[in-house]
């Protein structure tokens, strides 16, 4: 619980759809878990449809509402930003309130291209010189079995990584009467399942080896290229309306890898594994030992030991909710477990205890443009069908 004399932050949140809606629980909740060096206060909410906007506010729990994200930085009782909005306006608004001294949290992927993410990054590096700070929302980093794998490979326990095998498999948009939404979109999303749910895996895999992806081969697919329109007008979408529109991302990306640190890698995310909801599937196969991790079994690190004698070797969960556990401890007693929102309070957590001790937060900027570049990276493979070899019929 943070005391209440601690200073206070004010947030104002831009955008309040699912991820504002994620975002907000945590800024509510981090306080009364968390003894915080500052406290957060839910000061604004900005959304441009004023019914709406003040609808979420009241919802959520957010003290007043904008209808233009600017009026937000030009407001002194807000010290953070918090984007949550759609990719193709990361670059504007994470730009725009640092440079007027606001700390900003920027949901992921950091932007729609290198170049944003570069001018992002130079922002940010320049708002740092000034004690102003940033951040990318990897929020699976923060997730305790995750941050005890990357413990693991730290202290040496699966030896030198070999292999790396990650997917990120959701079926949202596997029906082909599923409807447009701006995620479809590439002028507002960058790019469909690559780097909605494929910035995760790289950024998560990177994050645990402690190594980063150093070339790619990739596939990129798109299975359903028209979808119709939904009919609520004001959607994000903003193709609401009759009839079809056309798909112009990916609604899959597979790709090979390489790590800095010699591993070979197999990447896979798709929006069409039917019956798989939120699989984060990561498994680290390394000189001495192995790692397993699932979403769907989030409380649970698998973890194959090579020294233990064949006989008595094999797989053993580890259910991580002990207290010695990253983050468990301000939660439940061992073995009650915790859920998805819980990433994103620990996010928060994280956030405020850096800006604190005027501290670079993790992922920076920089951490988000160099999972950019992976990804165009992927797109670049995709697009040169460089390494495809057709097999003769
Ligand atoms: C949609 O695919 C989505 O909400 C992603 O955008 C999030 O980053 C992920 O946490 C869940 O799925």
């Amino acid at each position: 619980m943070t005391s209440p004399d601690r200073p206070t932050l004010g947030v104002g949140l831009i955008g309040h759809s699912f991820m504002g809606a994620a975002h907000s629980q945590a800024w509510r909740t981090a306080p009364h878990f968390f003894d915080l060096p500052l406290r957060p206060e839910l000061t604004v909410l900005a959304g441009r449809d004023r019914e709406r906007a003040t609808d979420a506010a009241a919802r959520l729990g957010w003290a007043s509402v904008e209808t233009d994200w600017r009026r937000v930085l030009e407001r002194d009782d807000v010290g953070l930003v918090d984007v949550c909005t759609p990719g193709d306006t990361h670059a504007e608004i994470a730009i725009a309130a640092l440079e007027a001294g606001k700390h900003v949290l920027c949901e992921k992927p950091l932007a729609n291209s290198v170049a944003e993410a570069e001018a992002m990054t130079e922002a940010a590096e320049r708002a740092a010189a000034r004690g102003v700070r940033s951040m990318v929302g990897f929020t699976y980093r923060r997730v305790p079995a995750i941050g005890l794998a990357r413990q693991l490979v730290a202290e040496g326990r699966i030896g030198q990584v070999r292999h790396v095998r990650a997917q990120y498999l959701q079926d949202w948009i596997a029906d082909p009467s599923a409807p447009m939404s701006w995620r479809l979109e590439k002028d507002k999303a960058g790019s469909g399942a690559l780097g909605d749910i494929g910035a995760h895996i790289v950024d998560l895999t990177q994050y645990i080896t402690g190594e980063t992806v150093t070339g790619v081969s990739a596939l990129l697919e798109t299975f359903v290229k028209e979808r119709p329109l939904p009919a609520a007008a004001g959607s994000l979408s903003g193709v609401a309306g009759e009839g079809t529109g056309r798909v112009t991302v990916d609604d899959t990306a597979v790709f090979l890898g390489r790590f800095s640190g010699g591993a070979v890698a197999t990447f896979e995310a798709t929006r069409f594994a039917l019956g798989r909801k939120n699989a984060i599937r990561i498994e680290v196969n390394g000189s001495a030992g192995s790692l397993a991790f699932d979403f769907e079994d989030m409380n649970v690190l698998e973890f194959f030991d090579g020294g233990e004698p064949a006989e008595v070797a094999g797989f053993r969960r580890i259910l991580v909710t002990e207290p010695g556990h990253p983050y468990v401890s301000a939660w439940w007693p061992a073995g009650h477990g915790l859920g998805y929102e819980h990433g994103f309070t620990h996010q928060v957590v994280d956030l405020l205890t850096a800006i604190a001790k005027q501290e670079d937060p993790t992922p920076s900027f920089a951490d988000g443009l160099q999972v950019q570049r992976v990804l165009e990276a992927v797109e670049r493979s995709a697009a040169a069908d460089s390494v495809w070899t057709p097999v003769p019929a």
